[in-house]
């Protein structure tokens, strides 16, 4: 298991149904630690480049409007395989098929509403966190690591 950093984003249906807290509790009580995080209303052009590999889809227009619908939670966050971990503790794209436990198994049911992201591989991770975040992360030591990380 290596560090990593994973991008994890609270959609609008998320903001709005007050799943903010809830979500960002899971990360931070599994031992993530926090590195970048802002509420943003992303335009429809910012949201056609994070979701360029899906253009095409037929249900590509519809998730841009969704998307563009409020604002979302971007969020980056660090520790042992934060990709492949972020993307179990989200639960399947489908929501009827996330297990319970996970969050969307826990809060959705529709996959045009299934509440939040989260990077499926490290290099997208590295894509999605220099879209969202172009002036950087925030660099600080968190003192309970030691109790997290051997
Ligand atoms: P994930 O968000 O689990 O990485 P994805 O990258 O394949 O899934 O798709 C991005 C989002 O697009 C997904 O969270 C919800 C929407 N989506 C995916 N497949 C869909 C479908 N068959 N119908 C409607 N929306 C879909
Ligand atoms: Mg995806």
């Amino acid at each position: 298991s290596t560090k990593e950093q994973t991008y994890i984003m609270v959609k609008p249906d998320g903001v709005q149904r007050g799943l903010v807290g809830e979500i960002i509790a899971r990360f931070e009580k599994r031992g993530f630690k926090l590195v970048a995080l802002k509420l943003v209303h992303a335009t429809t052009e910012h949201l056609e480049k994070h979701y360029a590999d899906l253009k095409g889809k037929p249900f590509f227009p519809g998730l841009i409007k969704y998307m563009a619908s409020g604002p979302v939670v971007a969020m980056v966050w660090e520790g042992l395989d934060a990709v492949k971990t972020g993307r179990s503790m989200l639960g399947a794209t489908n929501p009827l098929a996330s297990a319970p436990g996970t969050i969307r198994g826990d809060y959705a049911l529709a996959v045009g509403r299934n509440i939040c992201h989260g990077s499926d591989a490290v290099e997208s991770a590295q894509k999605e966190i220099a879209l969202w975040f172009p002036e950087g992360l925030v660099q600080y030591t968190n003192t309970l690591e030691e109790w997290v990380f051997e």
